[in-house]
Formats: C-alpha cells, sequence, structure tokens
C-alpha cells in the first residue's frame, strides 16, 4: 500500500528511527539550514521542527536525506527494484500472437492503474482561504545569509499546456515577495517555463493559470523532480513510482487540480507581460545564483489541512538532500537510457559534479568515434544536456569509483586529440558561462584507442596478478605473520 500521505510517511519515518522532532523553538531564518546543514553532513534523520519561530505550521526538512529514507520512501529494500521495475515495461514487445498478447494484459492493466484519478474532495480542503490568507503564516526559510529573501524551496508547481492542455508539474524555488505574491523560478528550459512563453505568445496580458502543492506522500514530492519528456504527466510516473494513482481534486479558483492528500496548496496566476527580481539564493552549486528576472505569482486561494505540516529542504554546498533524490532519479531511469542506447553500461554524477558539471558513462565501444556519438547523444537527452564535463571510458571502468576512474581516464588520453568542445545549452545556474543558459560543454573521450581511429601504437595491459599465484599466496597467508589485508 503507497503511503497516503506525508503524515503516513512521517510515521514510518519515525517507526523506523528515521526521524527526530525537535520540540524547541527554532528560527527559520538561517538557524534551519544551519541545523539540516550538519545533519544531513553526518547522515541524520529527517527533521520535524514542532515549534519554528513566527508560525504555527510545524516543518518537515532532510525527508529524503539519505539512501534508505530514499528506499523507504519508494517502498524497497534497494533502488535496483525500481529500475528492474521501469525495465519490465521496457523490455515489452510487440505481441506476435494472441497468447503474447493476453500476457501484456496484466502489465497494460498495471501500466492503467497509474494514471491520476480526479476524486470529489481531499484532506488539502479542510480549510479553504480565498479573502483572509497570508503566506507569512508558513515557516518559510530564508536558506543562506545573502539570500535575497525567504523563499518555498519544495513546491510542486502545476501548470497546463496552454496548446495540448497537458499538465506539467515542476519544483521551482518561490521566493516570497509578501503575504500573496511570490517569484516564479522556472529555468528557461524547463516546462513551466515553456507554458509561460506559449501562453505569452498568444497573449501577453494571459495571466497563466498556476496551482502549487506542498507536501505530499514522497512519491509525489518526488515526481516535482523527475526530468521527463514535455507533455508526459508527472503525476503519472508518481502512480508508477507509489503503485497507485495520485488522487487529484479541482482548485477552487482556478481550471488545475492538485493532489488531495497535499498539506498547503497555493492557488493563483502568473501575468504574461509581468517580470521582477529573482534572487540572490544560496544554491545547489554551493554559490549564490544571481538576481534574474523571472515571472510573478499572484495567490488566490490558499487551501490546507488543518494541521498542516511544511515541507521543505535547502540547497548549498553538496552534498545535500537533492543529491539522494537526484541520485535516486539517475539510478531509475538508467534503463530508459540504456534502452535507447544500449552501449551504455553505466553512469555516474558525483556530489560535488552537482549533476550537470560531470557525469562519467561506461560503454561498450564497438565502433570507431563510438564515444563521440554517444558524447552527442548525451547532450540531446532531456535534461543531461546541461552536462558540462562528460567523460566516456570503457565498460571495464567501474564508474562509481571515483578513484578507479581518475586513474584510468587520464592515462587513457591525449588531451589534445581527446577532448571534444562544443557549444550548447548550459544550466542557468553555471556562473561561469560566457552568457547565461548558453556556454560550451567539454567531452573527453577515455577509452581505449584504436587502430581505425588512427591510434597506432600498441595499448598496454592493465596489471593483474595472476589467479594461480593468488590462491597460492592465500594459502600461505596465515604462515606469514602478516595481518589479514583486503
Ligand atoms: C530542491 C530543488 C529545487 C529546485 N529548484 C528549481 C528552480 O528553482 N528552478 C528550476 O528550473 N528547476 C529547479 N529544480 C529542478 C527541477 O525541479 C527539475 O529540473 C524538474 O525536472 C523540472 O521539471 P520540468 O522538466 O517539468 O520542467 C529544483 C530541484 C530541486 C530538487
Ligand atoms: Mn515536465
Amino acid at each position: 500500500m503507497a503511503y497516503r500521505d506525508l503524515r503516513e510517511f512521517i510515521g514510518r519515518l519515525e517507526k523506523e528511527g528515521q526521524l527526530k522532532r525537535i520540540p524547541a523553538e527554532v528560527d527559520p531564518v538561517l538557524e534551519i539550514t544551519e541545523i539540516t546543514d550538519r545533519v544531513t553532513r553526518a547522515d541524520g534523520p529527517a527533521l520535524l521542527f514542532e515549534r519554528p519561530k513566527g508560525s504555527r505550521v510545524p516543518l518537515l526538512i532532510n525527508m529524503l536525506g539519505s539512501e534508505r529514507r530514499i528506499n523507504l520512501a519508494l517502498e524497497v529494500e534497494r533502488l535496483e527494484e525500481v529500475a528492474g521495475r521501469v525495465r519490465s515495461f521496457l523490455d515489452f514487445q510487440s505481441p506476435q500472437g494472441l497468447l503474447d498478447k493476453l500476457k501484456m494484459l496484466p502489465k497494460l492493466a498495471e501500466l492503467g492503474s497509474f494514471f491520476p484519478k480526479t476524486v470529489k474532495s481531499g484532506a488539502c480542503k479542510e480549510v479553504i482561504s480565498k479573502h483572509e490568507f497570508s503566506l507569512l503564516e508558513f515557516p518559510i526559510l530564508k536558506c543562506w545569509p545573502k539570500d535575497g529573501g525567504r523563499y518555498i524551496t519544495w513546491p510542486l508547481v502545476i501548470t497546463k499546456n496552454p496548446e495540448t492542455g497537458k499538465r506539467n508539474v515542476g519544483v521551482y524555488r518561490m521566493q516570497v515577495f509578501d503575504e500573496r505574491t511570490t517569484a516564479m523560478h522556472w529555468q528557461t528550459q524547463k516546462h513551466g517555463a515553456e507554458h509561460f512563453r506559449r501562453a505569452r505568445a498568444h497573449d501577453a496580458r494571459e495571466k497563466i493559470e498556476v496551482a502549487v502543492a506542498i507536501g505530499a506522500d514522497p512519491a509525489t514530492c518526488l515526481a516535482g523532480i523527475l526530468p521527463i519528456p514535455p507533455d508526459l504527466d508527472e503525476m503519472m510516473f508518481a502512480g508508477f513510482l507509489r503503485r497507485e494513482p495520485v488522487e487529484m481534486v479541482a482548485c477552487e479558483t482556478c481550471r488545475l487540480e492538485v493532489p488531495a492528500n497535499a498539506e498547503i496548496v497555493l492557488e493563483g496566476y502568473v501575468d504574461a507581460s509581468e517580470l521582477r527580481t529573482e534572487g540572490p539564493f544560496g544554491d545547489h552549486t554551493g554559490f549564490y545564483s544571481l538576481e534574474g528576472e523571472y515571472p510573478v505569482f499572484h495567490v488566490t486561494c490558499v487551501t490546507h489541512r488543518r494541521d498542516p505540516i511544511y515541507l521543505t529542504t535547502i540547497v548549498g554546498p553538496p552534498p545535500q538532500e537533492d543529491f539522494f533524490m537526484g541520485h535516486a532519479i539517475e539510478r531509475i531511469f538508467l534503463p530508459v537510457m540504456k534502452m535507447q542506447y544500449p552501449e551504455i553500461m553505466d553512469i555516474a554524477m558525483p556530489a560535488e559534479g552537482i549533476f550537470h558539471n560531470l557525469m562519467i558513462v561506461s560503454i561498450r565501444k564497438s565502433y570507431p568515434g563510438h564515444a563521440r556519438k554517444i558524447m552527442n547523444a548525451i547532450w540531446s537527452l532531456g535534461q543531461a544536456m546541461f552536462t558540462k564535463v562528460l567523460v566516456v571510458v570503457d565498460h571495464d571502468v567501474n564508474v562509481q569509483n571515483p578513484r578507479e576512474v581518475v586513474w584510468k581516464a587520464l592515462c587513457a588520453i591525449d588531451p589534445e586529440r581527446d577532448v571534444q568542445l562544443v557549444l550548447g545549452p548550459v544550466d542557468t545556474l553555471d556562473h561561469a558561462a560566457r552568457l547565461q543558459d548558453f556556454g560550451s560543454h567539454m567531452g573527453i573521450d577515455a577509452t581505449r584507442k584504436w587502430p581505425s581511429e588512427g591510434f597506432q601504437r600498441p595499448w598496454p595491459d592493465e596489471i593483474v596478478m595472476d589467479a594461480e599465484t593468488k590462491a597460492r599466496v592465500d594459502a600461505l597467508w596465515g604462515s606469514l605473520g602478516l595481518p589479514r589485508a583486503g
């Protein structure tokens, strides 16, 4: 059974010793960040601040800030189980005979059961405020000293494509300007920004309906950051992850739907012609992202539970909670990458590479120039397009071991020959790029070079002791008076 909502997951975390309640009064301005940062670094628990200063609403943070809690959230022992489920859907062949077709039915039924379901009401409607409300009632963090203000950091921002009517859910931070307005920091390549552009192109006076859900069952919360193609509903993927449909309920003041189990919902609109300065914000690069011009979200209605819990997270010098979320997504989507590019053996994005700065890919190299082909593939694959430095290694390099990668990749390159530089879109948060959103990428072909690639020298073998000698020494070891070393 999927978690019904955030509080059921909190209960589970508590039972597993993965949650610490903090009854002391703590300030959402900076203090909660400092505490959370220390706890995440020490591989500590999720934190439920019961008395955030200045608010009656408790605050949950670090909910998914460890591998164990990610597994609990997805109700698996290992992420590989989720990847396996993804693979079993991708393995689907087109049916050959009647028997094949019959065999497909349960899978199809399972697939159908992931679609979001519309319900009449839900807990997020226990309190509905269309007139008297203020965002300042919630314990919204000011995360870092030079932040431009308080930020809602884990909002599920829901919009519809004005042309296709398809829903999108993305997590885009929202800087609070006052009681009823925030910024809407959807970066230019993200789906919310595309909806905004299309609506504006249609009519610059347009008011784009936006709903924001804060706090829900963990799979639904995680779904907001999934890098899936445009016009695919993240709520369908949430249904896949939780193995039960997400129940959606209609908003009060706009034509959108929100997860019925949400803790807090903000309804409102973004004016197509209005931009306002947003930032700076202590970001997941470990640096402040600079001020920029972003749309403004006007809240027209707030609905919430009688006793809402405010879910948030912080980003900052890596690793933070977002590393664990991003890593989970990397593992879950690896089978999808492999389906499209079967030569990919494994990928790794070390925490310090903050996702878009460094990706290491191992491939089974089959033809000259294969590593370059994979570079091009990755630079055109969804949000992997942002990858600043891409290192391609042979299949026998364990990309999960950074030491092995540094050793073998650097041994395998002649830099002038093996580095590929290309121009393209870069992550908005890349402060070193020549322009915001536009810059260069570097691919390093660290595979063995082949004669067919113009490499005429012999390639040496890697040093490995032979098995017989190892076995003889194993047998001898006890008599040598040496410690049992690995
Ligand atoms: C904590 C957190 C905060 C994020 N903040 C932003 C943000 O402010 N702007 C943004 O464009 N993406 C942000 N992201 C990344 C997006 O949520 C992610 O790229 C997602 O796939 C976007 O959805 P979309 O593909 O439907 O646009 C954030 C991710 C996390 C985990
Ligand atoms: Mn999307």
